[in-house]
């Protein structure tokens, strides 16, 4: 067989390769060019619950020489059994035989084991056993892991034109997202390209880099921070075979976990919906090797189409549904408007502790968490002053740089409730080493929400968390009041400026546009 193989390679100058069953199956012939293989599509192979496909890849090198990283790196992403190059001789026989597989997870987190080359006849590795050890070992592995409860794990990828330095801290954000989802993040990879590919984002090299570090790692996601196109979720889990998530798809996820109310949901459904439209492909049968190859064939149009057509006519009925429930929401605001009682609204960067700022001042019990996004729904509570003067008091979700565009679209109805707010209170979380961005990019959304022209009172949260000297200089700086929300005492000079605000004629009630509310 190995003769048949390097004689046929001899004569055709290109590498002869054929995939192997386990039961000694040939599944495939493959012939190459002068330097490599392309291996076809494996995935009607699946592995099922098995750690390695099933198949060994046998192919030859015309000079005889020793496996290159392309085939370790086929070896790797494609689980094979094993990966062996037969030398091709001067007289077109058999030459060495090189041979490598992969190990199970090692403390020197080493990925493959490379044999030293032997020949044909020499070689002594009786396969089938150990294959069946091999896959044993991996097994054992695999039920640790489930029985330790091992959650998804994920290596988090940002490629960007920025500097480094901003990709860091929108890392630390998008590590801080994954937590929030309950997605352990194992590994960063950041990367500054001089353009950014528009296939995998990344470069081809690193994108290999980074599925080999997933393979050691056992990663089982890869989370990008910046919005991937279409196109490039396709083609990246494609090469992979790995699950693709971008920022957007990451906060939308966490917005999904979150929804309790009927509109929550509805919003955030939507959201995914039209999201996901322009993403949804079949896979294609693309070849396996990042190196590219033949193009597959294009998607199966008909189940596509049914795919889209589906997810539209749910839209449709979604949108209709979120109609209803915001006329009820208004009706509920009319109602509060017409009672003539002055709204402030509290809004800010997720986190910044405004569902506890409301809690405090209102001892009320909402859902206060250290996770992102802890707080979908709007919450409404009276807030009473000396001189049976009262507020209302309305907390609301919190905003996050590059917000997506669909999430503020479906929950415009929850956010125009900011829209009646007489006083908006952003709250900032003043041990943020992101304070400034967050201020900005709180700033950018009042506006994109057209509220710009609201008064807007800053208030930096968690002052108890940083230097008492350097939360005066702060607060200098950015004309602020500091507070901490968690303590009612503090709060009182935070209640007398919004006293005065609100009620002293000299600070200009007509400012606040209030003359015609208060009676
Ligand atoms: N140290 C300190 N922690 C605080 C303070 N206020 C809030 N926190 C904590 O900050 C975290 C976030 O508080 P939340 O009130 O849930 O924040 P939020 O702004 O409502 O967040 P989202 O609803 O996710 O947008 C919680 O763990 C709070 O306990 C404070 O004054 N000091
Ligand atoms: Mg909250």
């Amino acid at each position: 067989m190995a003769r048949d193989l390097t004689a046929l390679s001899f004569e055709t100058g290109r590498q002869i390769g054929i995939l192997v069953g386990r039961e000694g199956r040939i599944y495939t012939l493959l012939v190459g060019n002068q330097r490599e293989v392309l291996i076809p599509d494996l995935s009607n192979l699946r592995f099922g619950k098995r750690a390695l496909r099933g198949v060994r890849l046998v192919h030859t090198h015309l000079k005889d020489e020793p496996l290159n990283d392309d085939d370790l790196t086929d070896l790797a992403l494609l689980r094979l059994d094993i990966i062996a190059a037969i030398g091709v001789l001067k007289d077109g026989s058999p030459g060495r035989l090189y041979l490598a597989h992969l190990l199970p997870p090692n403390p020197s987190e080493q990925l493959y084991e490379i044999h030293p080359p032997t020949t044909i006849h020499q070689l002594n590795l009786p396969l089938r056993p150990f294959l069946f050890a091999l896959e044993a070992e991996f097994e054992g592995h695999q039920q640790t892991a489930v029985a330790t409860g091992r959650k998804e794990q994920a290596i988090l990828i940002s490629a960007s034109l920025k500097p480094r330095i901003d990709q860091e801290a929108s890392m630390d954000e998008l590590a801080e997202l994954s937590r929030s989802a309950g997605i352990g993040a194992i590994d960063r990879v950041i990367q500054r390209p001089k353009a950014l590919h528009p296939k995998y984002l990344l470069g081809q090299g690193k994108l290999k880099e980074v599925i080999m570090k997933a393979l050691q790692r056992q990663a089982n996601l890869l989370i990008f921070d910046q919005n991937l196109s279409p196109l490039q979720v396709k083609t990246i889990g494609e090469v992979t075979e790995m699950k693709v998530l971008d920022r957007t798809q990451l906060i939308l996820d966490i917005f999904a976990q979150r929804a309790h109310s009927r509109e929550a949901k509805v919003q955030v459904e939507l959201a995914q919906l039209r999201y996901r439209l322009p993403r949804l492909a079949e896979r294609s049968t693309a070849l396996s090797r990042l190196t590219g190859g033949i193009g597959g064939r294009g998607p199966g149009e008909t189940r596509l189409e049914i795919d889209r057509r589906r997810s539209r006519d749910r839209i449709a009925r979604l949108e209709r549904e979120l109609t209803s429930l915001a006329a009820a929401r208004a009706r509920r605001r009319m109602k509060r408007i017409d009672r003539r009682i002055p709204i402030l609204s509290i809004v800010g960067y997720t986190n910044a502790g405004k569902s506890t700022l409301l809690n405090t001042l209102t001892k009320s019990q909402v859902k206060t968490k250290d996770l992102l996004f802890a707080t979908l729904d709007t919450s409404t509570r009276r807030l009473r002053f000396p001189r049976e003067r009262e507020v209302i008091l309305t907390d609301t979700v919190g905003f996050i740089q590059s917000l997506p565009v669909d999430l503020l679209g479906a929950f415009r109805s929850t956010l125009d409730e900011l829209r009646d707010a007489h006083l908006l209170i952003h709250l900032v979380d003043i041990s943020s080493a992101r304070l400034e961005q967050q201020i900005e990019t709180v700033k950018l959304i009042l506006s994109d929400l057209e509220l710009s022209e609201t008064p807007c009172l800053l208030v930096f949260n968690k002052m108890d968390q940083v230097n008492p000297e350097i939360v005066q200089i702060l607060c200098k700086r950015y004309d602020a009041i500091a507070i901490s929300a968690r303590q009612t005492e503090g709060l009182s000079s935070l209640l007398a400026v919004i006293e005065d605000l609100l009620w002293k004629k000299e600070i200009g009630l007509e400012r606040l546009r209030l003359t015609s509310l208060i009676p």
